[in-house]
């Protein structure tokens, strides 16, 4: 059975076409999506394209089943897509590019795939299978930067993807943030348990018009990222809290051995003993609560484990530093430092803290 004759075709749905001034790309994208799946809802989402864009889909309403939003204070690739989803009239909607970028031929693949159980079907291109058509290489390694940065925030192969279909039930609006172009990875970053499949696609670089996405678009996915390995504690965020806490612990430690020598006129190794301790407690707890956001951890267990971590990591620092005994010291301490702290961390958060 060929794509165009799986039961994709008959059932409802809504290809969501975000648009920005592709008044010279939309006929043919509506022509070749009604021949793909005739009875499909197009929404067009126009943010009052200088081009016309928005009369082209008024035009076209003549022949299919076309519908446009004109948004005329609003602008954002993310914020259109989410007007679209809403303003749909099914409950399966597919999300694309107008750029002729995203073949429609793929559709009917994505939405059997959201019919047969998943929440969201990602036309992917990084899926075993996927192709990306006459991309210089610098495009490869930045579309590549981009997703390995996305990583830590979902398993999704694709998650920069553009063209994906999800079954609008899943979405909570009031939860997602849209800001600049990936609302996909938003999507996937609040729906986390959601079913995701990845479908191969090839991808083709647009014929005519201009990208969009520009430094200002760049930007704006950096500060996506970083909001969300906050929101999510993702471990980029969990380690530099792990780092910011050793430096507080740092402190904590030379304050109360300044304390007990100069002030208490303790000896020195009780002093260290002491500041030890308590600097290790007070780790202890903001790494319990802030870093790793694990205050339903038992305290006594968590407490053993985190200390006995920290004891694993010094031997670990002091293992590496011996077998590295040829280069140079300071080196050697620093990779040794590495180790250690990752040992602490490791333990940390597989062990002491980890959510049962
Ligand atoms: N409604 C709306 N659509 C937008 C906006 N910015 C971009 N788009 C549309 O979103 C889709 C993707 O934009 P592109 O410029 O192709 O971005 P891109 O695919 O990341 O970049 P290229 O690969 O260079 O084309 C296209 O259909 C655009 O017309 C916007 O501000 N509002
Ligand atoms: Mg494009």
């Amino acid at each position: 059975m060929s794509l165009h004759e799986s039961a994709a075709v008959g059932i409802r749905a809504t290809i969501v076409l975000p648009t920005y001034n592709e008044a010279g790309n939309l006929p043919a994208l509506v022509a070749r999506i009604a021949e793909v799946i005739p009875q499909a809802e197009i929404l067009v989402v126009d943010d009052a394209s200088p081009d016309g864009t928005a009369s082209v889909a008024r035009g076209l309403a003549r022949r299919y089943p076309v519908r446009t939003v004109e948004r005329s204070r609003e602008r954002g690739l993310a914020t259109a897509v989410l007007r679209g989803l809403a303003e749909a009239s099914s409950g399966v909607c597919v999300v694309m590019d107008a750029d002729l970028s995203h073949p429609p031929e793929a559709i009917p693949a994505l939405i059997e795939a959201v019919r047969a159980g998943a929440d969201i079907a990602v036309g992917s291109r990084y899926a075993v299978g996927g192709e990306i058509d006459a991309w210089p290489r610098w495009r490869r390694w930045v579309s590549l930067a981009g997703t390995l940065l996305a990583r830590p925030i979902t398993g999704v192969r694709d998650p920069m993807a553009g063209f994906f279909c999800v079954r609008r039930s899943l979405l909570r609006y009031e939860e997602l943030k849209p800001r600049g172009f990936k609302i996909l990875l938003e999507i996937l970053a609040r729906t986390r348990g959601a079913r995701v499949v990845e479908v191969p696609i090839r991808f083709a670089d647009r014929r005519t018009g201009d990208s969009k996405f520009g430094s200002r678009e760049r930007r704006e996915f950096l500060k996506q990222v970083w909001a969300l390995y906050r929101d999510l504690n993702a471990w980029p965020w969990r380690l530099a809290k792990f780092l910011i806490t050793g430096g507080i612990g740092y402190a904590v430690h030379m304050a109360i051995l300044c304390a007990l020598v100069e002030g208490a006129r303790w000896g020195r190794t009780g002093s260290v003993v002491c500041a030890f301790a308590l600097s290790m407690t007070a780790n202890y707890a903001l790494n319990r609560s802030w870093t790793f956001r694990a205050r339903r951890a038992g305290v006594a267990r968590s407490y053993a484990i985190y200390v006995l971590g920290a004891a694993g990591g010094l031997l670990t620092q002091l293992a590496v530093m011996h077998a590295l005994s040829g280069i140079h010291y300071v080196l050697a301490a620093s990779l040794g430092i590495a180790a250690g702290t990752l040992f602490t961390v490791l333990t940390s958060q597989q062990w002491a803290f980890a959510k049962r």
